[in-house]
This record gives structure tokens, sequence and C-alpha cells, in this order.
């Protein structure tokens, strides 16, 4: 139900082409999953096969994959009409083509996509097949025609691709990136928890809890602001329940506690993570607080310097917590700003807060940074809803996440149940002495 309000706000990109170039090929490689089938006979797909995915670092968008509408025939008719209703409605038009592939057909696509105003990305794809694309190339640079060379089946280029589509996406998904619009449709209504404690900022809200107000206006819907004491209240005096609450993690036990489990419930930490971060990445590194060992070291790392609540959060809550749970010792670094340590190969985990002072792209490149080096980041709110085991169900808006979630925890069940066996193995015969 959730999922059916987002589409409208997600960047809508869709894959165009001749049958058989690997337009399915392309979409199971950028999702990294396999959403589209894929096979040699050329005419695999038929209808349009979307996949809503969070694309860093452009935000949620919608893949389409649409059928190849070469072919001729009373089926190739209604594909090729199922395919123009899908140029029509994408903000970003790839058309994926391979070495020596260019004709009528994609000069046609091509008007088609640029007669409705859409940027087009050409991805010649099977680069791996290593064949000439000179006199194709001379014909993009003629026309300024942005281009890039792709194989869905290597991997090779994908990350040039991802970037090529952010820097043709609109402006205004720059601009005005969704912060809660997607979750909370119009005429609906969210409740928003605010605890106004004496570390609250003076005479003001937060950054972010402004923006979600904002953002839930623009999409026609509405919210209750609450501070946490007045939750049962606000819950049991609305005529139908919420589309959402959406709490700062500070108060997450008290307010999942008072919200009924029918009712979605998530953070403002989460939406954060969701904006400025990976939030998938991000809940599988908050999971690894679950293997960390006596003696790991752990950097927790603030945006900026000035925040009473996230210092005690950072130099206070999350030790003890993750002391406790590890059964000793941790050695904790703590930063600030953009006094970050160049080698992060001594950390088995990076703890940061929201950010919520940057920019995403600033986040983003040092998460970027992180991944690059091998080194788990997550935030402070997925380490609290962690730690209380409200994760899960703060993750349910959010359907990839939750994936991740589920994935991750089985892949540690099974770690778990692996050690067990080995130690069982190993006593095994000193139990039978
Ligand atoms: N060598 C190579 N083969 C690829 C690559 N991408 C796709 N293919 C192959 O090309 C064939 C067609 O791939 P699909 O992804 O089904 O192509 P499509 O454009 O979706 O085709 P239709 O759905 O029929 O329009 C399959 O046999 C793929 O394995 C690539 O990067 N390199
Ligand atoms: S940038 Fe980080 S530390 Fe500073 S106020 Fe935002 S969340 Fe807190
Ligand atoms: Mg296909």
């Amino acid at each position: 139900m959730l999922r059916a309000t987002s589409k409208a706000f997600r960047l809508h990109i869709g894959f165009f082409g001749r049958r058989n170039v690997g337009k399915s090929s392309l979409l199971n490689a950028v999702t990294r999953q396999h959403v589209s089938i894929v096979s040699d006979v050329a005419g695999t797909t038929t209808d349009p096969v979307e996949k809503p995915m969070e694309l860093l670092p452009i935000g949620p968008v919608l893949f389409v994959d649409t059928a190849g509408v070469d072919d001729v025939g009373a089926l190739g008719a209604q594909r090729i009409e199922k395919t123009r209703l899908a140029v029509a409605r994408s903000d970003i038009g790839v058309l994926v083509t391979e070495a020596g592939v260019w004709g009528e057909f994609e000069e046609r696509l091509l008007a088609e996509l640029r007669s409705h105003g859409i940027p087009v990305l050409v991805a010649l794809n099977k680069a791996d097949l290593r064949r000439d694309i000179a006199q194709q190339v001379a014909r993009f640079a003629h026309e300024k025609l942005p281009w890039l060379e792709v194989s869905a089946t290597t991997g090779e280029g994908m990350d040039a691709f991802r970037e090529r589509l952010w820097e043709l996406a609109p402006t205004e998904v720059a601009e005005s990136p969704v912060v809660i619009r997607d979750l909370v449709g119009p005429d609906e209504t969210a409740v928003l928890v605010m605890p106004i404690d004496k570390e609250a900022p003076k005479g003001r809200i937060k950054q972010l809890q402004a923006q979600a107000i904002r953002d839930l206006l623009d999409g026609e819907a509405s919210c209750v602001v609450v501070k946490d004491g007045g939750l049962l209240r606000v819950l049991k005096n609305m005529k139908s329940p919420p589309k959402l609450v959406v709490t700062d993690a500070q108060v997450f036990d008290k307010v999942a506690r008072a919200t009924p489990d029918t009712v979605p419930l998530t953070a403002f930490s989460i939406l954060m993570s969701r904006l400025k971060g990976d939030l998938v990445a991000q809940t599988k590194a908050a999971l690894i607080t679950d293997s960390l060992r006596p003696g790991d070291k752990v950097l927790i790392a603030e945006s900026c310097t000035h925040h009473p609540i996230e210092e005690d959060i950072g130099r206070v809550k999350i030790p003890r917590w993750l002391r406790q749970r590890v059964g000793g010792d941790l050695e904790f670094t703590h930063v600030k700003g953009r006094d970050f340590p160049r080698d992060l190969s001594p950390y088995k985990l990076v703890i940061h807060c929201g950010a919520c002072m940057w920019n995403r792209q600033e986040m983003v490149s040092r998460i970027r940074e992180c991944q690059r080096q091998g080194v788990p980041i997550t935030n402070y709110g997925l380490v609290i809803a962690h730690a209380l085991g409200i994760l899960e169900r703060a993750l349910e808006p959010f359907p990839e996440a939750l994936a991740a979630y589920h994935e991750a925890n089985n892949e540690q069940q099974k770690q778990l149940f692996a050690k067990a066996q080995t130690i069982h193995d190993a006593a095994g015969p000193m139990l039978v002495n």
C-alpha cells in the first residue's frame, strides 16, 4: 500500500531499444537483481517490467524495462503501443543498443523521446565483445548525444552509467528531493513525534523535521506534530489511523510501544539515511554491530561540532550499548566535521550522525569512501533501532532496505550456525572419549 503512492514521486527511467540488445540485462545489472527475464530469443520482454529502487545519488527511481519494438504483426502493434506509453512517462530515456546497431529504428526512437523533451542516454551494451564503435561514436558526437559503453554481462561501465543518469536527472530532482511524500499520499496523514527537551534547538525545530513537514504539504498530505508524551492522545483522537508515524530515534522505544502494530512506524534518522545516504548499505552495516568482538575499533563520526544530543548518543549511549552487547571493551574513536581519517582500515565499523548539516553529495561521497576501503558505515538512528529490536519494523516502509535487512540477518544466522557447528564438531570426539 505504501508503495502504491510512491510511484508518482520516483524518477522514471525507461530502457528502450530493439530486441535482444540487452535492455533487460542492463536493468538487472544496474539493480543488481534478477528483475527482468533475459534470453537470446528476440522478443523476450513483452509487457513493461517496473522496478522501484533507491539509486545513489539520485534517490527513489522507477526503472521501466520495455519490449523491443522493432517487430511487426498484431502482437507487435500492442507492444509498440505499451512501449510508446512508457516513453511518454519517462523522465530519462536510456536508448540501449550495441556496436554496429544503429539505424532508422533508433533514429525514430530518439526523435520520439526528444519530442517529449526527455533527456536521452545511449547505452552501447555488450562492450565485452570489443567490437568497433567508431562510426556510431562519430554520429553521437555530431548530435551531442550523451553515450557510454557498458557491459551488462561483466558490469563494465555500470558505475559511470549511474553517474550519467544522475547528470541527466532534471534539476528539480536534485533541488527538491523526496523526504517523505512518497510514503504518505494526498489526503493522508502522518504523525510526526518530536521530543522537545532542554537540548532541543531554541525556538525552532530540526532541519529535517521542517523539511518533512514541507514535503508532506507539497504532496497534498497532512501531518500532526506532537511531543512523545502526547502521542497516545493524538492516536486515540484520530478518526482513522495515520498512514505513518515518524519519530525522533531518541524516543523510539516509547513511540513503538504507543503505536499499534498495524500502523507503519519509522524514524527521522531513517528518512535521513535515505535522503542523504544509502539506506540499504547503512542498514546492512547496522547489523555488523552483532558481530563485533572485544578489542575491535569503531569510528564514530559527526558532521558538525555543536549538537549536545548527538554528542550524548555518540559518546555515551552507543558505546555503552555496544560494550554491553559485545561483552567486553571496544576501542572508540570520535571525529567531527571534516576531520575524517584517510585510512579506515583499522576500523570494523563507522557509525555516523544523520549529517543533517551536509548536502547529500558530501555524505554520499563519505559513504563511497568507506565502501571503497571496505569498511561498513551506518548511522545513529539505525544502530539505536537495532539495539532496541525495532529495526525490522522501522524499515517496513522501505521494501528494499527491509529485504537487505532480512538477507543480512539470514547470512549472520547462517554464520553463527556454522560456527556453533564447528565448535560442536570439534567437541564431538572429546565427548565420545
Ligand atoms: N556478451 C554480452 N551479451 C549480452 C550482454 N547483455 C545482454 N547480453 C545477451 O543478449 C541477449 C539478449 O539480452 P536481453 O537482456 O534479453 O535483451 P532485451 O533487449 O531485453 O531483449 P527483448 O526483451 O527481447 O527485447 C541475451 O542472450 C543476453 O545474455 C552483454 O553485455 N554482453
Ligand atoms: S550534522 Fe550530525 S551532529 Fe550535527 S546536528 Fe546534524 S545530525 Fe547532529
Ligand atoms: Mg527484454
